[in-house]
């Protein structure tokens, strides 16, 4: 049977004319952990896809002689980026890297070419984007995993760490296998004990699992823990003495786990208690923790995702999307070198579509990570399936004009747009929040690890074309079959725009059932309340009005861009209705009406998802079985939920606009 949790890793075997060259002794640079993993990898990954007989020769051997040869050259500075090469010569093949985990990369990219049939290169130089590329996953230690779709934790049951930690190092596994160097184990929404001492002993079993693997632990951590935990009258990040247990607390973890990552805290934020309850900063906050890491090299993301959610509803002037900037852009330099605001792609809350956040623009002197969603909390919950990537690299393209010049988001976050004064290198990067689960294929849609392989691959290289990066991923998770690649890479590009298609249209934002469990339409359970996600659909028009006249939103963009999302004239549409509220009946410069085209987009894409069933059916006795089966099943579903999401917003449209489709269809039957 197919081992689903090998995900991309299968090492099927492949045609082997062009890698008989291929030697098959491997020297490793030392027997160090990493090394010795790189070392296996490569001859078990060689073995399988080959059916050579690799052996991993003495890091002694003799320079003489054909074969793969790992090097290790540590670099000067321990902040450079893992960066490594691959040389094809006559004496075989050599990936030299400048750190440990750099090398089990480079492993894996020699790999990943083999295993996708691509030709091998004479010379590839690769290095890093950034520093930060981690998952964050949102696991409770009672085993439960918050917006997770697969199953239990693979971390943690009943309040401890799993004795059985075998997923989780294998998971490790996957993570470096595309380039990934940490893990936040546990829910932002942190168990307020997670800092006990035992506790801290049971993460060190993780970190110990992790470590072959180079990806370092990290935690999320409640700011109340000088209370919850420590005993003391106050968490005031400002008190002398919470300092101090911060620095104990931290200087116990590094004992236990040397080479721990840092915390990810969401402060003030859902019920989240934070600084505010003292009238400090976020950056009051960050910087206490950040001073208590630094002499570690640990880091501190603190999330940019502080909003208050008791708005008032009849306040035309509230907005939830202004948050980010109205709580952080004053702090900006204020915090410590080791602080990253890590702030979500968009300024609401993983939506299908929303504009970036214009918080990346607003913070010049402080690193910033993007956090992305892999778990599909509104995208479908892994039952869809919706290839983020595509939506990803639409966010990281965007251009903020910040001071009128080139600041695309992936520039940003890099560190590239805005150098620090003092020439000191950024430390931003990329968070993926997945979720993975005990189910076997970790994400229970098989198509839906493409989404965790794409953001590895968009850390690693925002400029990879999505492409390479979907044709890569089918190959390696579904065999090389032509037919099999081309239809599984035109589903998964085209699946995003389809998911926007007969959910939520033209920026609308949500029209998900926000009360419940954020799965299928529940048109207006978004409108009236404090949440603050509204789309403020009326008798007279829909659309939240963000301009100058409405909550000022826009304003809060650079110049440039804030002109452009200002005026009808200029605003794309497909965020239309995220700045502007306009009559139903107003024209699209495709000369349909708003609503029209709402009613043609549902249909259509609805339509879309449901050939999705047919088209895989080509693959039948083409693919394995099982994995065949299963998408089918999924298939199946999806084309129905895609009707229900359909009629059931286009019968809300055309209850408030009470204009009938021109075409004068009524649902489906
Ligand atoms: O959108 C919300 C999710 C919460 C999550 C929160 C966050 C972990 O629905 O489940 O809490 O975002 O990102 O903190």
């Amino acid at each position: 049977a197919e081992d689903g949790s090998a995900a991309w890793l299968r090492y099927a075997p492949v045609a082997t004319a062009q890698y008989r060259a291929v030697p098959t002794r491997i020297v490793p640079s030392s027997d160090a952990p990493m090394e010795r993993a790189a070392a296996e990898e490569l001859q078990r990954g060689l073995n399988s896809m080959l059916g050579a007989h690799t052996e991993i020769a003495a890091q002694s051997a003799s320079a003489r002689g054909a074969a793969v040869r790992l090097v290790l050259t540590p670099g000067t500075s321990p902040e450079a980026l893992d960066s490594y090469t691959i040389d094809t010569s006559a004496s075989g093949i050599r990936i030299a890297a400048n750190t440990p985990q750099a090398e089990l990369y480079g492993v894996f990219h020699l790999l990943e070419l083999i295993g996708a049939e691509q030709p091998l290169p004479k010379h590839e130089q690769q290095t890093a984007a950034a520093g930060i590329r981690w998952t964050d996953e949102w696991d409770n230690m009672n085993g439960t995993i918050e917006r997770g779709y697969a199953g239990p934790s693979i971390f943690f049951e009943n309040g401890h760490v799993r004795q059985d930690l075998a997923r989780a190092g294998q998971y490790a596994r996957l993570l470096a296998s595309i380039g990934i160097n940490g893990c936040n184990v546990n829910n932002v929404n942190a168990d307020l004990d997670l800092l006990t001492p035992a506790h801290i002993r049971e993460f060190a079993r993780l970190a110990e699992v992790f470590r072959p693997w180079g990806v370092r632990l990290a935690m999320s951590i409640d700011l109340t823990s000088p209370q919850t935990v420590g005993g003391m009258s106050t968490f005031d990040p400002l008190d002398p003495a919470v300092a101090a247990w911060w620095k104990d607390k931290v200087d116990e973890i590094y004992r236990a786990i040397p080479d721990f990552g840092g915390f990810t805290v969401k402060a003030d934020s859902e019920g989240r208690k934070g600084p505010s309850q003292y009238g400090r900063s976020p950056a009051d906050a960050a910087n206490v923790l950040a001073r208590a890491l630094a002499p570690h090299h640990g880091v501190v993301l603190y999330r940019g995702f502080v909003y208050n959610n008791h708005l008032d509803w009849n306040d035309h002037k509230a907005d939830r999307a202004r948050a980010g900037v109205d709580n952080f852009a004053r702090y900006d330099g204020t915090f410590e070198d080791n602080v990253i605001i890590q702030i979500k792609e968009g300024p609401i809350d993983f939506q299908a579509r929303e504009p970036v956040s214009p918080l990346f623009a607003a913070l010049r002197r402080t690193n910033v990570a993007i956090e992305l969603q892999t778990a599909q909390e509104y995208t479908g919950q892994q039952r869809h399936m919706v290839w983020l990537p595509s939506m990803w690299h639409w966010v990281l393209d965007t251009d903020l004009h910040a001071d009128d010049r080139s600041t695309p988001v992936e520039q940003i976050v890099t560190g590239h747009s805005f150098p620090l004064a003092n020439g000191k290198p950024r430390r931003g990067g990329f968070v993926s929040v997945t979720n993975v689960g005990m189910e076997a294929n970790w994400l229970h849609h098989p198509m839906a690890m493409a989404n965790l392989y794409g953001f590895g691959k968009l850390a690693w290289n925002p400029d990879q074309p999505l492409a390479q990066i979907i044709d890569r991923w089918t190959r390696l998770t579904w065999g090389n079959r032509p037919e099999v690649v081309k239809l599984i890479t035109t589903l998964q590009l085209e699946s995003w725009q389809v998911y926007e298609g007969y959910t939520g249209p033209n920026g609308i934002g949500t029209l998900t059932n926000i009360l419940g469990y954020h799965f299928g339409p529940g048109i207006e359970s978004a409108e009236r309340n404090g949440w603050g996600q509204w789309f403020r659909g009326e008798k007279d028009g829909i659309g939240m009005d963000r301009t100058a006249n409405g909550t000022g939103y826009i304003q809060q963009y650079p110049s440039q861009l804030a002109a452009k999302y200002e005026s009808l004239a200029t605003c794309p549409e497909d965020l239309l209705l995220f700045f502007h509220h306009v009559p139903y009946d107003y024209k699209l410069r495709n000369g349909k009406t708003l609503v029209q085209s709402i009613y043609d987009t549902h249909y259509s894409a609805a339509a879309q998802a449901g050939s999705y069933v047919t088209r895989w059916q080509q693959l039948h006795g083409v693919v394995d079985d099982e994995r065949y089966e299963q998408v089918l099943r999924l298939f199946r579903f999806q084309a129905g939920h895609a009707i229900v999401w359909s009629d059931a917003i286009n019968n809300w449209f055309q209850r408030i606009s009470q204009i009938p489709d021109a075409q004068g269809r009524v649902g489906h039957e």
